[in-house]
């Protein structure tokens, strides 16, 4: 049989790269680089490239799996589902909609995500929700709240375009690789290049202005930047004048933050704070990219309002060039969102606690009443779980057990619950605390659309079929659906992609038609309508047409070094990896390259401690203790240390504290000591 080339979206994160999957014998045998896409040129990162390992592992779930006393037992879809009918039927049942939860996967394709959100909702039930919860929900709350749309308001190539490129809290160059090409384009092309970062990471190595701020203190950072640019006259008055309202207000917040002090606060010398803000506020165009280190905080929707701030007071929005940026991470977390899979929105940001919501949507799916208001977030169902509030939870590609702050709290929460389905490719572990898993099939092996984080809605193809009895989450969740007394009759993806464009008005024209290629940028209405690069060129979704500068004033972090835990943890990514691993740590040729649980503590820091690179560490905090390879380096300054979270083990030592209004977790701020391994 000849080989056949299949065009498929990169399975990792939120980039976006499309390439094609090279088939024989109805095998994935290799990779071919498509150099026409607009963001990825052809190239992919060493995840992408590594994607196909995943397919075949010996591990993959092959067929639907229920616990006994002592492990588990193989068993048919039938007796799955009955299983599910009585554990989560039943807790409907007894318990009521409100004390069952669903957890979404920013892993599945928009369809999938479309029908769980459908499924919650016709349920009963306002609690859905998935990781973008632990990653962009500030994004979602501080710039619908500033700019009236919280997606990347330029796409990935118009970074080239850019004169100043502002990088706080993102680490792209291993976490969204591809981009890093564009930026490189923009500095040989005369490009100044900021990046504010605890550590001195791959992308601080692209900087002209680094600013190695202290974790958590990018409010007080930002508005020094603010302060400078007004003090210095270098804000674009007639923008502020035409296109926002709020900014004499962030005149008098930001008076008193000025260089000296902001230094004080950050660490940060008062004369970089004063370059960088120059360079961001002169520069023709300037764009801002941030990602976890400006959400995952207690502080994380303050701190996205604060960036939004900078562009509007220096007019730097709905131009090529310039714009904010919240890099999304999953390769669907932004389609996932789109899909209504949050615990405030119906699909297309429909506000779930508007009654006409409601009325919309039981009009739109025949169905007689849908709930009113905001559900539980992920954490709040984590911890409701934990208290006995929830009692039956249906979570699909989600590893909270990994993924969750404090690890031993998610364990115990899970553990109390009367009934738990996980639907995922491998058995993580969160799967080893279901009573039902079921196996499903991973992108290569199904259809459908995924959204990547310059909004651009792609198409990807079946390449394979999945192992032994696995099926894609559509059918899965349909099958569930029917059995718990809805009608959820799809036949395939394009069937439900027409559903969306009908009820969903940011795809209204995002057609299967249309969709063979490069994909559409939403906002896009109707069939005729080209897509939507860049946001806010004809002012914003806000009242009178304006944006809303939000002043924020800076908090300290939660946790602070104390004599029993003298060093801020701060936790994230490295290129090879991705997020809590199952899959990443299953593939050969990248798990060689980063084998094991590391933690980076300064040299300095290490002497004192008489410790040596390469020895086995203890590093405990209030929640847990977790060992981990220490890795002696100057890229973080005395008294941080920073590990991955791909290992289990680093989230035992998290702090389960959240932004108050977005529910993010503090990931990148808990305060722990290191000590010797007996
Ligand atoms: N290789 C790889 N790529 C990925 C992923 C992966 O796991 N591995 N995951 C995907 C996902 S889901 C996401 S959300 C993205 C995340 O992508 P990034 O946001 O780039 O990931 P992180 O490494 O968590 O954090 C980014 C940077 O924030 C810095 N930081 C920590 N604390 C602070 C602070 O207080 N202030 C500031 N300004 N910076 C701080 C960290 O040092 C780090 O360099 O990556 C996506 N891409
Ligand atoms: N300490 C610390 N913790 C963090 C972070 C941090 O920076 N520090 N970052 C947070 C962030 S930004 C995020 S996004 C979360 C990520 O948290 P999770 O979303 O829990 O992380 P993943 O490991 O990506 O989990 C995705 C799961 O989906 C499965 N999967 C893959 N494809 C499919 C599919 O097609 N169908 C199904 N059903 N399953 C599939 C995978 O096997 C995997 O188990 O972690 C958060 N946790
Ligand atoms: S940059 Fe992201 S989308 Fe592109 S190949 Fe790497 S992991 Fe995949
Ligand atoms: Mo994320």
């Amino acid at each position: 049989m000849p080989q056949v080339l299949v065009p498929t979206v990169c399975p990792y994160c939120g980039a976006g790269c499309q390439f094609f999957i090279s088939v024989e014998k109805e095998r994935a045998t290799g990779i071919e680089y498509m150099p026409e896409h607009p963001a990825s040129e052809g190239a992919l990162c060493s995840k992408g490239n590594a994607s196909l390992e995943v397919l075949y592992h010996q591990d993959r779930l092959r067929y639907p799996l229920k616990k006994t006393g002592d492990g588990w037992a193989r068993i048919s879809w039938h007796e799955a589902q009955e299983l599910i009918v009585r554990g989560l039927g039943g807790a409907l049942k007894k318990f009521g909609p409100e004390r069952v939860g669903f957890l979404s996967s920013s892993k599945c394709t928009n369809e999938e995500n479309y029908l769980i959100e459908k499924l919650a909702r016709c349920l009963g039930s306002k609690n859905i929700d998935n990781c973008a919860r632990l990653c962009h929900a500030p994004s979602v709350v501080g710039l619908n709240r500033t700019l009236g749309a919280a997606g990347m308001t330029n796409p990935i190539p118009d970074l080239a375009n850019s004169k100043c490129v502002f990088i706080i809290g993102s680490n792209l160059a291993e976490n969204h690789a591809i981009l890093s090409r564009w930026i490189n384009r923009a500095k040989d092309e005369g490009a100044v290049v900021i990046v504010a970062d605890p550590r001195m990471t791959h992308t601080a190595w692209m900087a002209d202005i680094f600013l190695q701020l202290k974790p958590g203190t990018d409010v007080a950072l930002l508005n020094g930047l603010a302060h400078v640019i007004i003090k210095e006259g270098l804000i674009d008055k007639d923008y502020i004048a035409k296109l926002t309202r709020g900014y004499d207000e962030l005149v008098e917040a930001v008076k008193d933050y000025s260089p000296e002090k902001v230094s004080e606060i950050t660490g940060v010398p008062a004369d970089d704070i004063i370059r960088a803000a120059r360079a961001y506020a002169i520069s023709p165009t300037s764009a801002i990219l941030y990602s976890m280190g400006i959400t995952q905080h207690c502080t994380g929707t303050d701190n996205v309002q604060a960036i939004a701030n900078l562009a509007l007071i220096s007019g730097n929005l709905g131009k090529p060039g310039s714009g904010v940026m919240p890099l999304r991470g999953q390769n669907n977390v932004q389609g996932a969102c789109d899909m209504g899979a949050l615990a405030e929105f119906y699909p297309g940001y429909k506000k779930a606690d508007d009654p006409e919501t409601a009325r919309f949507f039981s009009a739109g799916w025949g169905r007689g009443s849908l709930p009113v208001g905001r559900g539980l977030t992920a954490t709040e169902m984590i911890d409701a779980a934990g208290k006995g509030d929830i009692k039956a939870m249906y979570i699909v590609g989600e590893d909270p057990m990994n993924s969750d702050p404090s690890s031993n709290h998610t364990h115990d929460a899970l553990e109390k619950l009367d009934f738990l389905v996980v639907q995922d490719i491998f058995m993580t572990a969160t799967a080893q605390m279901a009573d039902v898993v079921l196996p499903a099939a991973v992108w290569a092996e199904k259809e459908g659309t995924y959204t990547s984080t310059e909004r651009r809605v792609q198409w990807s193809r079946k390449a394979v079929s999945p192992p032994g009895e696995a099926r894609s989450d559509l059918e899965i969740v349909c099958d569930v659906a029917n059995h718990l007394g809805l009608d959820f009759d799809y036949p395939d993806a394009a069937a439900v992609l027409a559903e969306i464009n009908r009820l969903v008005p940011q795809y209204g024209g995002i057609t299967r038609e249309r969709l063979d290629g490069m994909g559409l940028i939403w906002p896009c209405p109707d069939k005729d309508h080209p897509g939507t690069p860049i946001l806010h060129s004809l002012g914003f979704k806000l009242q009178d047409g304006r944006a809303s500068i939000m002043p924020v004033q800076y908090r300290a972090a939660a946790e602070n070094a104390s004599w029993d835990y003298p060093f801020i943890l701060t936790t994230g990514r490295v290129a090879v990896h991705h997020n809590a691993g199952s899959m990443t740590r299953r593939s050969p040729s990248l798990i060689e390259r980063e084998p094991e649980l590391f933690v980076e503590i300064n040299t300095n820091d290490a002497a004192r401690l008489k410790i040596a690179d390469g020895d086995e560490v203890l590093v405990t905090s209030l929640r847990g203790e977790t060992s981990a390879r220490a890795r002696l380096t100057d890229k973080v300054k005395k008294g941080v240390v920073f590990m991955p979270f791909h290992f289990s083990g680093t989230n035992k030592l998290t702090t389960e504290v959240t932004d108050p209004e977005a529910r993010i977790p503090e990931f990148k701020v808990s305060a722990c000591k290191i000590s010797w391994r007996d």
